[in-house]
């Protein structure tokens, strides 16, 4: 049944990405026009250096020019907006100022529950007296939201005794899979971690085109077969070569699908238990990502998605594009599932590990001023 992977020149000596006989010549122009472009392949040990400063330690940095932090980032934030001008009107504490607030947060994508949840918590707060103003209960506000992000806060760690750790990234069409998966590539090379890359979206040859590139920008071999192929032949063979070559990190894209198509759907399923085949903790992440404008439609994708492929950890993305982003608040109080990362700009280094006290600041300052 795999035997198709015997066929592909990723053991020895292979080239650095690419590995498809037969498929067409990756093209020169990056698909993002602001990262570095894709010329002669490196080899996999010498990833490009010129972007060694996109590590981990990005995160705790504080915002350069060009690297917009936090808050710039989510600067459009309806929460920060409506709770300006709340408070700017000298606003009396009490039931009237939180059923504000809790408008508010629904109308920034928190979820009715979850908002009012919050909202249930400061009005008790502010009954107990434990508000001696609006600034308090502001603060009231942003403990409130960072606590019900906290648990979710779990970075992704790469076990090595799982060799190839292998992360599947799954998603609806569009939210930036592909595009994290280079982001990712990059941020555990720096971390000292070898990869390879599976081109599990055999849907579009444009797909695996767009992998290649990003393979060849982080001198990463990207396993792949021709476009109709199945996926998790795909990912299978990635997994033995992976494995066989002593690889730390296997990411396998798939294709976008839609949570309704019970099929596409299905075939997730299949991936994941043709990888269990080869190590029967495989694969070790389902790293799903979201798109941070879609809103409460975020909460039946992962439901659905949860259901065929049991999601490990989100990655949010787009979150630099929306004025709400309180969709996280929603999927955390709704699954708990670990937030892994979170995109905020289509940089390689806007992809940022998911930090709750980062987000809520950027999305609602404790200083409301200018
Ligand atoms: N503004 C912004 N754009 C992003 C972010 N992440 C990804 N994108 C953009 O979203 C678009 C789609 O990204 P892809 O990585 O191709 O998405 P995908 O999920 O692989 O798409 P399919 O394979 O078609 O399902 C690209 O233009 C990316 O640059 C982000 O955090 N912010
Ligand atoms: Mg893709």
């Amino acid at each position: 049944m795999f035997s198709f992977w015997k066929k592909k020149p990723v053991e020895g000596n292979p080239p650095a990405a690419a590995t498809t006989p037969g498929m067409p010549t990756v093209p020169a122009a990056p698909a993002n026009p602001a990262a570095p472009t894709a010329t002669a392949t490196p080899p996999a040990s010498a990833p490009d250096t010129s972007l060694t400063d996109l590590g981990a330690h990005v995160d705790a940095a504080p915002a350069a020019p060009g690297k917009l932090g936090w808050r710039e980032r989510l600067r459009k934030s309806i929460l920060f907006k409506d709770v300006r001008e709340i408070m700017g009107a000298n606003p009396i504490l009490g039931d009237e100022l939180i059923d504000e607030i809790e408008t508010s947060l629904i109308g920034s994508d928190v979820g009715v529950t979850a908002s009012r949840e919050i909202a249930d918590k400061l009005r008790r707060r502010t009954h107990k007296r434990e508000f001696a103003n609006a600034d308090a209960l502001l603060a009231g506000l942003r403990g409130e939201l960072i606590d019900l992000l906290r648990p979710v806060a779990v970075p992704l760690g790469i076990d090595p005794a799982c060799k190839p750790f292998v992360i599947l990234t799954v998603g609806v069409n569009g939210v930036g899979k592909t595009t994290t998966i280079g982001k990712l590539t990059r941020r555990f090379q720096l971390d000292g971690h070898s990869l390879m890359l599976a081109a599990g979206d055999t849907f579009r040859a444009a797909a695996v085109e767009q992998l290649k590139i990003w393979g060849e920008r982080n001198g990463v071999a990207v396993v792949a077969q021709g476009s109709g192929s199945d996926a998790a032949s795909v990912a299978f063979d990635a997994m033995q070569a992976a494995k066989s070559r002593g690889i730390d990190v296997l990411i396998a894209d798939t294709a976008g699908r839609l949570h309704t198509q019970a099929g596409l759907m299905n075939e997730l399923g299949k991936i994941g238990r043709v990888l269990a085949r080869l190590d029967e903790r495989a694969p070790h992440e389902v790293l799903m990502v979201i798109d941070g404008t879609t809103g409460q439609n975020a909460i039946s994708q992962l439901r659905q998605f949860n259901a065929v492929a049991k999601v490990t950890g989100l990655v949010v993305t787009k979150l630099d594009g929306t004025a709400r982003g309180g969709v996280l608040f929603a999927l955390a109080r709704e699954f708990g599932i670990p937030i892994r990362y979170v995109g905020l700009g289509e940089q390689l280094e806007d992809l940022r590990v998911f930090d709750p006290e980062a987000f809520v600041d950027a999305l609602l300052p404790d200083s409301l001023g200018g």
